[in-house]
């Protein structure tokens, strides 16, 4: 794995709200990440959530993978899928990234654009989540080789500089957002076309959508959402638990290390938390 940041890659993702590494893993790590994750995606069966996830809860039917086939939590029930997770030197690279101490597992999740799947509309992540924080940062790791044709990402560079709380859910056309954000709609957004072991990092507020699979194959990707330590509850259940949901109240931290755990820290007294593989 190249986990090693250079400070030009920093500095670029700090200025343009991401950053794509392409030669981020190599062939023997790539297929250690698909055969996990194709067998965690399997096992979890139709539930987008593991067990107990406060909603969502139904069953995901044909028409709810229309954009992608999403299951979320994989860590939580996957001992594969959990060894890739807690390796803290992703949540070193996170953390540096953002100029952070420590880094948490927001969520991650598998997304599978299907062949023929509609484009992912254009949005910001960290809006919907259950903590606010300028340093949410999520790492999309490709595990298909990712073109414009098969569904790649696109990036408004520079927009996480500024929060777009109101605008109309997913579902709508691709670019509703824009309607709220007439700005936004007047930018240049960049396409993220990498080969499979790629990946790239993003900040919780860029600007960003993906394409529609005009392909007859899959293109698949894993991600992991970040978030920096000491973050707190917003009152937005989105995908915490009804075990946390009911014992937490707007402000608390959100540091349960069974939903959330802490994967890197530069506090050395804290050290043993985040060295669980
Ligand atoms: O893969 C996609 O289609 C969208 C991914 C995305 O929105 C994200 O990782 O935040
Ligand atoms: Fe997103």
């Amino acid at each position: 794995m190249n986990s090693q940041l250079t400070s030009a890659q920093v500095a670029f993702y700090r200025q343009n709200g991401f950053l794509i590494i392409e030669d981020f893993l190599n062939e023997s790590e790539l297929e250690t990440w698909r055969s996990a994750v194709d067998e965690a995606v399997a096992l979890r069966d139709a539930n987008r959530l593991p067990e107990g996830a406060y909603h969502l809860a139904r069953k995901v039917t044909a028409g709810d993978e229309a954009v992608f086939r999403q299951r979320i939590n994989l860590w939580m029930d996957h001992a594969g899928v959990r060894a890739l997770m807690l390796d803290g030197r992703l949540g070193k690279m996170a953390a540096d990234l953002e100029g952070v101490d420590g880094i948490r597992i927001w969520h991650d999740q598998a997304l599978i654009k299907l062949p023929w799947a509609n484009p992912t509309t254009w949005h910001q992540d960290n809006t919907k989540w259950s903590f606010a924080s300028e340093h949410a940062i999520t790492i999309w790791v490709a595990l298909d080789d990712v073109t414009i044709q098969n569904g790649c990402m696109f990036f408004m560079p520079g927009s996480h500089k500024k929060r777009r709380d109101d605008y109309p859910a997913a579902g709508n056309h691709v670019g509703a957002m824009f309607e709220a954000y007439p700005d936004l709609g007047e930018m240049e957004p960049v396409p993220v076309v990498m080969p499979a072991g790629g990946c790239s990092f993003h900040n919780g507020l860029i600007v960003h959508a993906a394409n529609a699979n005009m392909t007859p194959g899959p293109r698949r990707a894993f991600t992991c959402a970040y978030m920096p330590d000491h973050s707190t509850f917003n009152g937005i259940p989105n995908v915490l638990p009804r075990r946390i949901l009911d014992t937490i109240q707007t402000g608390d931290p959100l540091e349960d290390e069974d939903q959330n755990p802490l994967i890197h820290t530069c506090d050395p007294t804290r050290e043993n938390l985040s060295r669980r593989v």
